[in-house]
């Protein structure tokens, strides 16, 4: 109980150990999700070391010595009763703080967002825009590859799919990690509150080339937005991913010259939407097999 107490002081205080500082902090959610990440790494922090101090203590204490004999005892009742039930005590407050955390990141979609598709595939991030008539899968909808633009102050829905295996969408910076599971839709939301740049990676090791799977996430001026999408969409829309699943060419980025060979399936290309010739490990005719995936 002492040691609980002792570990809520600092996590009150907001504080982390100054060698655990996280990134800065962009989403309206990631404050309450950090406050949870330090309560809770206040507590296991300070139960373990009580426990291991414990523990090296009694192991100089009571260590062999000649002509001391082993005391035999069947335990402590009391004691026992005392740490099972401060530890559930511990969890159940735990659970119930998140909880609510949980609920309105999770499962509560906000109401008033701008809605996006992300497909992810080994080793890219597809990203589908409503067009004109503002509705998802429909035939002017905008793609584009790796790049994730959107307004600031306004909060996105993003449903995630996946073409091939369980990919994980990491935002580190907006406290957003989702598995992109195949044949599931999930969804999941953010806000930013300034303009600026951040890297999507993904969260989950996918295949040989799940170091290069990255992505552009972009938080602009309303007006910037609406000008970068535009010329997405005249630029020519890429292959959509379901063309690309069903055997047609892998996409290509938005902005690459029309006349620009496809990159090899798998490969993601990269930020400034120049193909260049991927290395030997990503070409198909390499290691076949042992990505566990053969390119259609
Ligand atoms: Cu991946």
């Amino acid at each position: 109980m002492i040691a609980f107490a002792v570990a809520l002081l600092p996590a009150l205080a907001g504080a982390l150990p100054f060698w655990l500082k996280l990134p800065p902090a962009e989403s309206s959610f990631a404050d309450e999700i950090d406050r949870i990440f330090r309560l809770i790494l206040w507590i296991t922090g300070v139960i373990f070391i009580v426990v291991e101090v414990l523990l090296v203590y009694f192991l100089i204490r009571y260590r062999h010595r000649e002509g001391r004999r082993a005391h035999y005892t069947h335990g402590n009742n009391r004691l026992e009763v005392i740490w099972t039930i401060v530890p559930a005590i511990i969890c159940v407050v735990l659970a119930l703080l998140s909880r609510r955390v949980w609920a309105d990141i999770k499962q509560r979609m906000p109401e008033d967002a701008m809605h996006l598709e992300v497909t992810a595939e080994q080793f890219a991030w597809n990203i589908r825009y409503p067009g004109p008539d503002g509705k998802l899968d429909t035939p002017d909808d905008i793609l584009t590859l790796n790049q994730l633009h959107f307004p600031v102050g306004t909060k996105v829905v993003v449903s995630l799919h996946s073409k091939d295996v369980i990919h994980s969408f990491f935002l580190p910076e907006f406290r957003v990690k989702q598995d992109a599971v195949p044949g599931m839709t999930t969804k999941v939301w953010f806000d930013a509150a300034h303009v600026g740049n951040w890297e999507i990676a993904c969260a989950e090791l996918c295949g040989l080339g799940h170091y290069r799977m990255k992505g552009f996430l972009v938080a602009e001026s309303p007006e910037d937005f609406k000008k970068w999408l535009a010329e997405q969409a005249a630029a020519g829309a890429p292959q959509p991913a379901a063309a690309a699943a069903a055997g047609g060419p892998a996409p290509t980025p938005a902005g690459a010259p029309a006349n620009a060979p496809p990159p090899a399936p798998g490969v993601s290309p990269p930020a400034d939407g120049k193909v260049s010739v991927p290395p030997a490990d990503r070409t198909p005719a390499a290691a076949p097999g042992q990505e566990g995936k053969q390119p259609s």
